[in-house]
């Protein structure tokens, strides 16, 4: 946390005393204190003082117990919208690669990365009780009786009746499973380099019959946080600025709703952002015919210039996509310096995926590659509706499980793409449409885009869904979306 304090201090171009330094560790959120603490500052100061951190935490208390509790509002407040500029800035990077990354692509740090995934998975298996008691799959194999055992899937298959049979390694052995056409199991999803567990039982020729297929899952709901601001999370994803297609006459109606718009609008404190924020340059063939601006940090700038129309009060965290400009593999780190300079400070950059605390709502926030590997290997589900995808992505706990596919992933000392705490929203965006929806207490949020259909999409049948914005109400996790 040191580090990153330090790095953050430096990147804004000012000194931290030291007394300063221990002060700020000693809190929870150093970095959102300190950021809050510039913000609320005119000009950046050559040195940030002990005094003037805790003058400003000061202040921004008192501002908060008035907004609370002041004349005006009323006993009922909490349930009311808020006033976005009444609330003070929180938001939290929980979790995500930028400084961590480790690997090299060595043939130790695949075996490293997949024993990561195996163990933390199968972890989080074995609390199941389902799954009590469970077995290595050397030993299961030598079992008549019914048996129950952990393990990653190799390969998915279909028989030509229909069934789908698994092989399932773990690492003592592998076996192959059995899932009947016309049974229980059949609807599950089961894609390759899954963690999953498997009841059954061995049949003569050393065939697992499945019985259930169980997957590390999201426990039962759980209650929305209480006592959140009433303030409200609205969600971009997929601006593409920088490309002909980039839907500039809705981006202008949002903006003017923002700023001139009801109490809903006024009420939005927070953006999230979930990358492909411009169209970048040599993403795919051809990319240059077009563009509108064909230079990677005009494209950049032109962003930032959106976003510095918007409120002053909005406080906007943003993770790159597969269209920007850092390392394509997942996870992503958050957009290098010289491009954070080019935005104002009310910009927070963070890695894809990023685990986010937003005014006290745990977000987890993806930009969604995956989703072109999940749909083409899940049967039934398509780019127009994601919810499903990320329903499936909760179910096994694992934000790209396949490995190989579309979806480039680096095999980072630890497997940061496993979805380890539950989140209150989980906000993905990449496949261009919209949606919100719930599933165990989650509130899910595909973030649209803001580019129209592009020749590629119109190829392949991908049908947009653009400028739509998805609402989340903090206090309450109430989801609305609005279209522009
Ligand atoms: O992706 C925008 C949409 O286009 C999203 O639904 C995925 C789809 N897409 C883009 N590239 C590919 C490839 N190579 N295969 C399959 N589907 C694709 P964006 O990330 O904005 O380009
Ligand atoms: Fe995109
Ligand atoms: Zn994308």
């Amino acid at each position: 946390m040191r580090e990153r304090l330090l790095s953050y201090v430096s990147q804004k171009g000012t000194l931290l005393e030291p007394d300063a330094v221990s002060y700020l560790l000693s809190k929870d959120d150093p970095v959102a204190r300190l950021d809050r603490l510039l913000a609320s500052l005119t000009g950046t100061p050559l040195v940030v003082t002990l005094r003037d951190v805790v003058e400003a935490e000061e202040i921004a208390r008192r501002a908060v117990a008035s907004a609370r509790a002041g004349p005006e509002a009323p006993a009922s407040f909490a349930r009311e919208s808020g006033r976005a500029a009444d609330h003070a800035p929180d938001v939290r990077i929980v979790r995500d690669i930028t400084g961590h990354s480790t690997c090299e692509g060595t043939a130790e740090d695949f075996t490293r990365y997949f024993r990561h995934r195996f163990h933390s998975l199968s972890d989080l298996l074995r609390s199941r009780r389902e799954l009590s008691g469970a077995q290595d799959i050397a030993k299961a194999k030598r079992s008549t009786r019914e048996v129950r055992l952990l393990g990653m899937v190799a390969d998915v298959r279909a028989t030509k009746n229909g069934h789908r049979i698994l092989d399932l390694e773990d690492e003592t052995d592998s076996v192959s499973v059995l899932l009947p056409a016309d049974s229980a199991v059949a609807s599950e999803p089961v894609v390759r380099d899954q963690v999953i567990g498997v009841v059954g039982s061995m049949n003569e020729r050393g065939l697992l019959i499945a019985q259930s297929i169980v997957p590390p899952d999201l426990p039962t709901s759980r209650p929305w946080p209480a006592g959140r601001d009433p303030v409200r999370i609205a969600f971009l994803s997929d601006i593409h600025v920088g490309s002909k297609t980039f839907l500039e006459d809705k981006w202008s109606r949002m903006r003017e709703w923002l700023q001139d718009g009801d109490d809903l609008a006024r009420s939005i404190r927070y953006l999230v952002v979930s990358g492909d924020v411009v169209d970048g340059i040599g993403v795919y063939p051809n990319q240059d015919d077009e563009l509108a601006v064909d230079d990677i940090y005009g494209q950049y700038e032109a962003l930032a210039r959106h976003l510095a129309d918007l409120p002053d009060h909005m406080s906007v965290v943003m993770i790159p996509g597969n269209h920007d400009a850092v390392r394509p593999a997942e996870p992503q780190p958050a957009l290098p310096v010289s491009v954070q300079k080019l935005f104002d400070s009310n910009v927070i950059f963070a890695g894809n995926p990023s685990a986010l605390e937003i005014g006290g709502v745990r977000v987890l926030a993806y930009h969604g590659r995956s989703m072109d590997d999940l749909v083409s290997n899940l049967p039934g589900t398509s780019y127009q509706r994601p919810m499903d995808l990320m329903k499936a992505m909760l179910r096994m706990r694992h934000l790209a499980p396949i490995y190989g596919g579309k979806t480039p992933i680096a095999p980072e000392a630890e497997d940061h793409l496993i979805i380890q705490e539950v989140p209150d929203i989980f906000v993905t965006g990449h496949v261009h449409s919209v949606g919100v929806d719930r599933y165990r207490g989650v509130v899910l949020v595909n973030a649209s885009t803001w580019q129209a259909q592009t020749p590629y999409q119109k190829m392949r049948n991908i049908e947009p869904m653009p400028a739509r914005l998805p609402i989340v109400d903090l206090a309450t996790g109430q989801a609305i979306v609005r279209s522009f």
